[in-house]
């Protein structure tokens, strides 16, 4: 029988990599996968693991990071992996943080720091098991990390619009037509956001680019060091879903990043800290028009100036006029400022 110790909260301590010649050389996500040619998700997770080390399980959700890693006899991943239901990377997370405590608590196996992580698609996770990713990160007793892999679709089956499918793209459910130009008109989810205003006792939130890999990993070392449930969310180039060349997909990563469409930052214990080129915008850098970004992709090919005009005036509204630009799109009335000014 294994020796009887009290676990407790206690995490692994994942030092940042102090630039990319400090980053371990070992694999956990290798060879023996289907993806696309230029899939910036597949990359994603072979980051992912490769910031967490050997002593963690991942979890998957229904789509292309499960399907595509697991097909017939063959997988990429290196560590303990399980498939779990499209919307239940939440419950996964908890469940195997809670699972792994009860085993250590009674004696049944080691007691050590393992690391969990679920991931989950942009359905899966901001659609489909929001529900159970907000209950995951209010039980702070249970240390694990939630990663949002957002392709901006449905990708796996051929991809269907999400709640995280930018304003006019074309989608296999938003087809431009010669009558109704952009069938799908609805603002993309601040999902990064809404999880680190929802939820007070996840002690970090935050958001990656793989075109940025060091600052990814180091992000999910933090995330898994701090304890208890943390989230990420990662913005993937997605040359099937998004109509682009493969070689394109680091550039579109960094074009995302520096027309400030999806800005990178953490927030660790409700503070806000930007990152890279985001931090320079912050600082006063200009952005990039977000044409150059859009027009790069054919599920934008059919915007004409008018669409531009209107995508570029929300992305500038959530770096002018949000509280805290381009995270928390609350503001105050001029009146709620003098009165607090005013104590
Ligand atoms: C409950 C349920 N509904 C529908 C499906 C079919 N399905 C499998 S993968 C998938 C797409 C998931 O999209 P996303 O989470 O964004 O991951 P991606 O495929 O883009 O990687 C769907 C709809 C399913 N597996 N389970
Ligand atoms: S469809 Fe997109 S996310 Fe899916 S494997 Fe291909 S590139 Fe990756
Ligand atoms: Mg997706």
């Amino acid at each position: 029988m294994a020796e009887t110790t009290t676990f407790s909260n206690a995490t692994q301590i994942l030092e940042p990599f102090r630039g990319v010649k400090r980053v371990t050389i070992e694999e956990y996500f290798t060879s023996g996968h289907r993806t696309c040619q230029g899939c910036e998700s597949a990359l994603v997770m072979k980051l992912m693991v490769k910031a967490s080390g050997p002593r963690t399980i991942v979890l998957g959700s229904t789509g292309c990071m499960y399907v595509a890693n697991t097909t017939y006899y063959t997988t990429p991943w290196v560590v303990p992996w399980m498939h779990t239901q499209l919307g239940s990377s939440g419950s996964a997370a908890l469940g195997t943080a809670a699972g792994l405590k009860a085993l250590m608590r009674k004696g049944k196996m080691k007691s050590e720091p393992i690391n969990v992580i679920a991931f989950c698609g942009d359905g899966g996770g901001a659609d489909m098991g929001l529900g159970a990713i907000s209950a995951t990160l209010t039980h702070k007793e249970y240390n694990s990390l939630i990663l949002l892999y957002d392709n901006e679709s449905y990708a796996n089956t051929d991809i269907q619009l999400s709640g995280m499918t930018p304003y006019g793209a074309n989608t296999t459910f938003s087809p431009p037509g010669k009558v109704k130009r952009l069938i799908h008109t609805r603002w993309k989810k601040n999902m990064a956001g809404l999880m680190a205003a929802g939820h007070p006792e996840c002690r970090y939130v935050a958001t990656v680019c793989a075109s940025y890999a060091v600052e990814m990993m180091n992000k999910v070392r933090r995330a898994l060091t701090i304890g208890g449930p943390t989230f990420i969310h990662s913005l993937d180039p997605c040359p099937k879903g998004w109509d682009y060349d493969p070689m394109l997909s680091h550039e579109l990563g960094e074009l995302a990043i520096e027309t400030g469409i999806f800005p990178l930052y953490e927030v660790e214990d409700g503070q806000v800290k930007y990152y890279g080129k985001t931090k320079a915008i912050i600082e006063g850098r200009a952005r990039k028009p977000v044409r150059e970004y859009l027009l790069k992709q054919g599920r934008f090919a059919h915007f004409i100036e008018e669409d531009l005009a209107y995508f570029q005036a929300k992305v500038d509204e959530m770096w002018e006029k949000w509280e805290i630009p381009a995270v928390v799109p609350f503001r105050r009335l001029d009146a709620t400022k003098a009165a607090l000014s005013a104590k």
